[in-house]
């Protein structure tokens, strides 16, 4: 599949997917946006596919943010509108049903946090750094970054960051537990790689029914979480791949899953 500013890679069961516009440091403009959504269906149609991983074309950035020229001289209703599509193709990534490694490669700055904080797993490389700038540019973060972050660090700590617009680093973002760890630049995309084969080893159903469990159960209240989690188990049940996964343990052996 050819883009203008991504570049998808497939190799087995994990696509990788660079947000490519280096002279901007991959600042998402609205083409961007559109080519994400268009990549996130692929990949959701892609049967073979079991992980995905969104990375920076280049060693510099992640994702500098939106793209700023581009919002320059947005009006309200044209600002409306990029944040629903933004919100609208992050939610599309948080709610694929297959897992997606960020593995963040240099600056996520404002959209391009957001970007991060939609997905499933958040890897850094020693040189990322973490800011949302937004309200330094007489905006605040608008593709799900004042819901997001939050939820993923509290409330006092999202504040502070959003309030002071203050650029983080990797071990910072990581005390605070918005990345799940940090690595050597040039190791990051073998760990993401080696996450992904670990999770692509395991029932893709179940892999997916799980996302889908945690997701839904942090939006609601703990016993409709439990009710979720047991309508989602009792779906695992009826599956194929619950069959061999057990029979495999019984019979000394590994597992062989089909995605059914
Ligand atoms: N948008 C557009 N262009 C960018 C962006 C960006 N976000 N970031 C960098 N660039 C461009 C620079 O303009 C520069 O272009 P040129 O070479 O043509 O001058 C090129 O990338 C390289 O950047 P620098 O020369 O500035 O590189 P430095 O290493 O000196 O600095 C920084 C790197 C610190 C990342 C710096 O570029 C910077 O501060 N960038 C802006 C970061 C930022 O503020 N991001 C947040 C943007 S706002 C946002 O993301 C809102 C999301 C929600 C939108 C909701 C819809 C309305």
């Amino acid at each position: 599949m050819e883009f203008n500013t991504l570049i998808l890679e497939k190799e087995e069961y994990l696509a990788t997917l660079y947000i490519n516009r280096p002279k901007a440091l991959n600042a998402l403009n609205s083409e961007a946006l559109f080519e994400l959504e268009t990549a996130v269906r692929d990949i959701r149609s892609d049967s073979n596919i079991k992980v995905m991983i969104i990375t920076g074309a280049g060693d510099k950035a992640f994702v500098a943010g939106a793209d700023i020229t581009f919002m320059v001289p947005l009006t309200s209703d044209e600002g409306r509108f990029f944040s629903d599509l933004g919100e609208r193709v992050m939610r599309q990534i948080e709610l694929l049903e297959k897992p997606v490694i960020a593995a963040i490669n240099g600056f996520a700055l404002g959209g391009g946090c957001e970007l991060a904080m939609a997905c499933d797993i958040r890897l850094a490389s020693e040189t990322a750094v973490f800011a949302l700038p937004e309200v330094g540019l007489g905006i605040i973060p608008g593709f799900g970054g004042t819901q997001r972050l939050p939820r993923l660090i509290g409330e006092g700590r999202a504040k502070e960051l959003t309030f002071t617009a203050n650029k983080i680093n990797a071990q910072e973002a990581f005390r605070i537990g918005l990345v799940n760890n940090v690595y050597p630049p040039d190791q990051l995309m073998d760990e993401a790689k080696n996450l992904a084969k670990k999770i692509a080893a395991n029932a893709p159903l179940a892999v997916g029914y799980a996302k889908h469990a945690i997701n839904k159960g942090l939006q609601v209240d703990i016993d409709t979480a439990m009710s979720i989690e047991s309508d989602i188990f009792g779906l695992c049940c009826a599956t194929i791949d619950k069959i061999e996964g057990m029979s495999a343990f019984v019979e000394k052996r590994k597992p062989k899953f089909e995605g059914k």
